[in-house]
């Protein structure tokens, strides 16, 4: 899964990509290096970002959607409103990838009904909110604590009629958790398949791999983003989302090669 950002303020690529054209030539150079989904986001989640009105996030998302919905690749949407939800599901989206899990009022309404057909749902574990989430991250065990999270929401979509085929689970590396806490949860990324769904898992550039490397600033973690990338498909994920795709699809054919002692053909 390749990022793309339609958010000026995006903390890793210093709003790059900011704008439309922009945006359109990213996704095109991630299809060419073979992405398989593409993740669009039009408010950032970094920590202490402030929430995005609404009108804003659909000027931004929805024209990438129609410009995309033919490009050959999955469309993600990165939103926790049930309104882009609905309008990116009617533009041809094929997943929804939510920071908040489908817990904002009317978003298992917005992904349940016969208008959402059977898109595909990430539900993103995340202690408080994009604001305060990192101050203090606390658990009594991080990994049960979170699996726990996970078991709910699966059974809240369950109860609204979702297919589990349509389910993917993550931990939500980076949102209410310590550098200690991430680490835990990959180490224990088995334990975070609950119900045996999918596992999608987003390490790419994050702070934590920065402060293993002693501070080493987002654009000089890309050889950290493809160990992590790496460790975390080793250990069951099943999509990895991530900035550097072309150096990430080497890193794990590499990896794909090793495991199955064959070349992919
Ligand atoms: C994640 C995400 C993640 C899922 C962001 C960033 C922050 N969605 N959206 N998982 N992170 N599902 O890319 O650093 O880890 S935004």
């Amino acid at each position: 899964m390749g990022i793309l950002n339609v958010t000026p303020d995006s903390f890793s690529d210093g709003g790059q990509h900011a704008g439309r054209d922009a945006a359109l030539r990213h996704a095109e150079r991630m299809i060419a290096e073979d992405v398989d989904i593409i993740d669009i986001g039009g408010e950032s989640s970094r920590p202490g970002s402030a929430a995005l009105p609404l009108e804003q996030e659909l000027e931004r998302v929805l024209p990438l959607v129609e410009a995309l919905r033919d490009c050959g690749r999955a469309l993600s949407i990165d939103t926790y409103k049930p309104e882009v939800m609905r309008a990116a599901l009617a533009a041809g989206a094929d997943l929804i990838n939510d920071i908040w899990g489908f817990r904002i009022p009317g978003a298992v309404e917005a992904v349940s009904g016969a208008d959402a057909g059977q898109a595909a749902l990430c539900v993103m574990h995340m202690q408080r909110d994009p604001q305060t989430m990192q101050e203090h991250p606390q658990y009594e065990d991080v990994v049960r604590d979170v699996a726990d999270f996970l078991r709910e929401r699966i059974g809240v979509l369950r109860d609204a009629g979702i297919d589990d085929a349509r389910i993917t689970l993550d931990p939500g590396f980076g949102f209410g958790k310590t550098p200690d806490h991430n680490l835990r949860l990959l180490g224990q990324l088995p334990q975070l398949a609950v119900e045996g769904l999918p596992l999608l898992v987003g390490l790419s550039r994050k702070s934590t791999l920065g402060t293993i490397l002693g501070g080493r600033p987002p654009q000089e973690r890309v050889a950290a983003s493809l160990a992590a990338a790496v460790c975390a498909a080793e250990r069951g994920a099943y999509i990895v989302r991530v900035h550097d795709v072309a150096q990430t699809v080497d890193a794990l054919k590499i990896w794909w090669a090793i495991r199955h002692e064959t070349i992919a053909s």
